[in-house]
């Protein structure tokens, strides 16, 4: 492990007044979760527009929902790993220390919310919500469905209405609520932490720009180089599950 970047990202999260963590895929791919884009990733195993778009939905729910109720039964029994612990720590550390932190995620499996994070903006949805068919994401009818396996597939409402994921399938916009909370956080901290995403997909992929762009500082954890790498005042090249542990241990010693 780089203990320079380490010591050097510590630095800036102890002088930060609010801190950012972007995550996406990666953060989980150590609790066993399949990432998207890489090797033996959801997309190199799944066509995207068979399964992600509102128009596969359209054509055939009840193969997208074996999918879905597919891999919702292989994270039902995952369990945070210690990168989701760190942000846990992370978010508790800066609270007690009078900043503010901001957790913006891109995934669906509810990982952070069960490693204990609190303040988070879930971009695509949660896994475990669902709502009727044809309705936006801030829908009354978002509720929780947490049978698993599904007894019926697709699943049905009382009144016999089709329900459908509430996650956001490439084509349809994010819940504007979420959208713009995550972007006021983006546009008001001065350090923000890049982990474990491709930083492909958008809006979430301008969000570290618009850091860059304002000043602060964008510190990336990834395995592989992505995009941003070039571009981040910080890049390295790690599992979030070994540097994060790191860097809160070097935060919060002799504190
Ligand atoms: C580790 C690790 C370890 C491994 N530790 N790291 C320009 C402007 C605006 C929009 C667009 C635009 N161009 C195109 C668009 C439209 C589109 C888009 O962005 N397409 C791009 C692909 C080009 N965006 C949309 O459609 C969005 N809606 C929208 O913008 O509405 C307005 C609009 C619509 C249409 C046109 C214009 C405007 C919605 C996007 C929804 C994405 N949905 C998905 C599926 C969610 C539900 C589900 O899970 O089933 O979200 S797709 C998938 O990608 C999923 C993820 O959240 C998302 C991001 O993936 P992520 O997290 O980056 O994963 P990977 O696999 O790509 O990367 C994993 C990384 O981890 C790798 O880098 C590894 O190295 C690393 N890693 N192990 C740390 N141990």
């Amino acid at each position: 492990m780089n203990v320079d970047d380490i010591a050097k990202s510590a630095e800036a999260l102890r002088d930060a007044k609010h801190i950012v963590m972007l995550t996406g895929a990666g953060v989980s791919a150590e609790s066993g979760v399949p990432t998207f884009r890489d090797k033996d990733g959801l997309w190199d195993k799944y066509d995207v527009t068979t399964l992600a778009t509102p128009q596969a939905f359209e054509e055939d729910p009840g193969f997208v929902w074996k999918w879905y109720d597919w891999r919702r039964q292989k994270v039902k029994d995952v369990k945070p790993n210690p990168g989701h612990h760190a942000i846990a720590d992370m978010e508790k550390w800066a609270e007690a220390n009078g900043k503010r932190f901001t957790l913006v995620t891109q995934n669906i499996d509810n990982l952070h919310s069960l490693a204990g994070s609190r303040n988070i903006f879930e971009l695509h949805g949660n896994i475990w919500k669902v709502r009727l068919w044809g309705t936006g994401p801030d829908d009354i009818s978002v509720r929780e469905l947490l049978e698993c396996p599904l007894a019926e597939c697709p699943p049905k409402d009382d009144a016999g209405k089709l329900l459908r994921p509430h996650v956001v399938w490439f084509g349809e916009t994010l819940s504007p609520a979420v959208i713009e909370g995550a972007q006021h956080a983006a546009m008001d901290c001065d350090v923000m932490l890049v982990v474990g995403t491709a930083n492909v997909v958008y809006p979430s992929a301008v969000m570290p720009y618009s850091v860059l762009r304002k000043g602060g500082t964008v510190i990336e954890i990834n395995p592989g180089v992505t995009e941003l790498s070039s571009d981040a005042t910080i890049s390295m090249r790690e599992k979030s599950g070994e540097a994060l542990p790191e860097i809160y241990s070097r935060i919060t010693e002799n504190a």
